[in-house]
């Protein structure tokens, strides 16, 4: 079967709901795939930021295959031996009491939504059904009815209505607004990816995460940071919120809390917001399952091991430096923060960001445009110099290409 045949297939088959670039992948190691024609890419993708650690690191398939070997799944009818492990190696990591896990990061959100209404009723006083929580405008927290019901972007929202009420929509990076919708007494939460990614890597400025934390202080809100994407050193620290010392009161991990190896996402939080929920008020069959456990300990700790938060901001500063030097036509800027960075691209010779990431494939680096005219740059953190320049140079070639 030829890359044709595959990709056929899938159209026949598979729904129609994504719209992939041409390249059909069979193996991976590090910042490395192949596809199914044996030719070799820089991931510059990622899955999305997941696979920070890189492709099928050694150790994750370890502990996965290890685990899955003893005990893959008790579910949270009975206790597991790796689940309370998991638990105290994470609550430690980052600094919170208790940790609730899920399985996708669209779960992630959802938990921490519930946590914040509960705590809304039970400690803050608000009345019953009068909870709202603040979110921004371009927000990306995934596909349920109710995330999407907080979604400015008509392509994740339009005709999945009726939708969930109770959302407060601001703009973002915007202190004056969010400070107006806060004042609310009926304010339980205030929910925000700490950069955009989905909305193209929009970086809010220095000081705003800052200014939210000491607002949801003031009116007593709780602060929720979507680290999904983010988080597990993606900007070059472990957390996007440590760029400027922000603790939030509900902390959503996933992706790459796995390395890409296991659907795993969890909700970090103290005691005061973890204990309103009791037993019987939320869960998951997969959620906390011996195997995630096993993958999300090694997984984290990879990124300590390998020093994969001073990687990543290195490499994105060579990465950034490169390409805002580079003059090209189609570029129009260059951002973001360790190694999620965008692109973003101004239409030339009739060609597009599309386009540009076709070239970009044939010269041997993948990555995919968003909204149009933006190509999100996020290679695995292990990418080391050596890979990067050779990486850059293959980009620049692309862009060369249509002048
Ligand atoms: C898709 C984007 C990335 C996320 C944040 C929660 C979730 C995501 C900040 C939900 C998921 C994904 C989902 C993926 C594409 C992707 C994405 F382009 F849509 F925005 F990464 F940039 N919070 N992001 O970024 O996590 O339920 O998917 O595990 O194809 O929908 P999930």
């Amino acid at each position: 079967m030829t890359t044709k045949d595959y990709i056929a297939r899938e159209n026949q088959y598979g729904a129609h709901n994504y719209h992939p670039l041409p390249v059909v992948l069979e193996r991976g190691e590090g910042v490395f795939v192949w596809d199914v024609e044996g030719k070799k890419y820089y991931d510059f993708l990622s899955a999305y930021s997941a696979v920070n650690q890189g492709h099928c690191h050694p150790r994750l398939v370890k502990a996965l295959a290890d685990q899955a070997g003893k005990l893959a799944l008790t579910s949270r009818a009975f206790y597991n031996n790796k689940l309370g492990e998991w638990e105290e190696y994470i609550t430690k990591y980052f600094g919170f009491d208790k940790m609730l896990p899920m399985n996708s990061g669209a779960e992630g959100v959802e938990t921490a939504l519930k946590l914040a209404r509960k705590w809304g009723y039970k400690v803050k006083g608000i009345a019953r059904e009068k909870a709202k929580i603040v979110v921004c405008n371009g927000n990306f927290h995934g596909r349920t009815i109710t995330i999407v019901s907080m979604s400015s972007d008509p392509d994740a929202y339009n005709e999945y209505g009726p939708y969930t009420p109770g959302f407060v929509n601001i703009p973002y990076n915007d202190v004056m607004a969010l400070e107006d919708a806060l004042s609310d007494p009926d304010v339980a939460a205030f929910l925000a990816e700490p950069i955009q990614a989905e909305a193209g890597v929009f970086v809010p400025e220095d000081g705003f995460l800052r200014a939210a934390r000491e607002l949801c202080d003031q009116y007593n809100v709780l602060m929720i940071a979507d680290e999904i994407q983010t988080g597990i050193a993606r900007t070059g620290k472990m957390l996007a919120v440590d760029h400027e010392n922000v603790r939030p009161d509900i902390l959503i991990l996933g992706k790459a809390i796995s390395g890409g190896m296991y659907p795993i996402s969890c909700v970090l939080a103290d005691d005061e917001v973890m204990l309103t929920i009791k037993p019987g008020e939320h869960g998951s069959t997969y959620g906390g399952n011996p195997i995630a456990a096993a993958v999300a300990i090694e997984a984290l700790q990879i990124i300590k091991d390998e020093k994969l938060e001073e990687n990543s901001s290195k490499m994105g500063e060579l990465f950034r430096s490169s390409m805002r030097s580079f003059v090209s036509p189609f570029i129009e800027e260059v951002r973001g923060k360790g190694l999620l960075n965008a692109i973003t691209i101004r239409p030339n010779n009739g060609k597009e960001a599309w386009d540009v990431c076709l070239a970009m494939k044939e010269h041997g680096v993948i990555a995919k445009p968003t909204h149009g005219n933006i190509i999100r740059f996020t290679p695995p953190l292990t990418i080391n110099e050596e890979q990067m320049k050779d990486a850059i140079g293959k980009i620049q070639k692309a862009f060369k290409e249509f002048e």
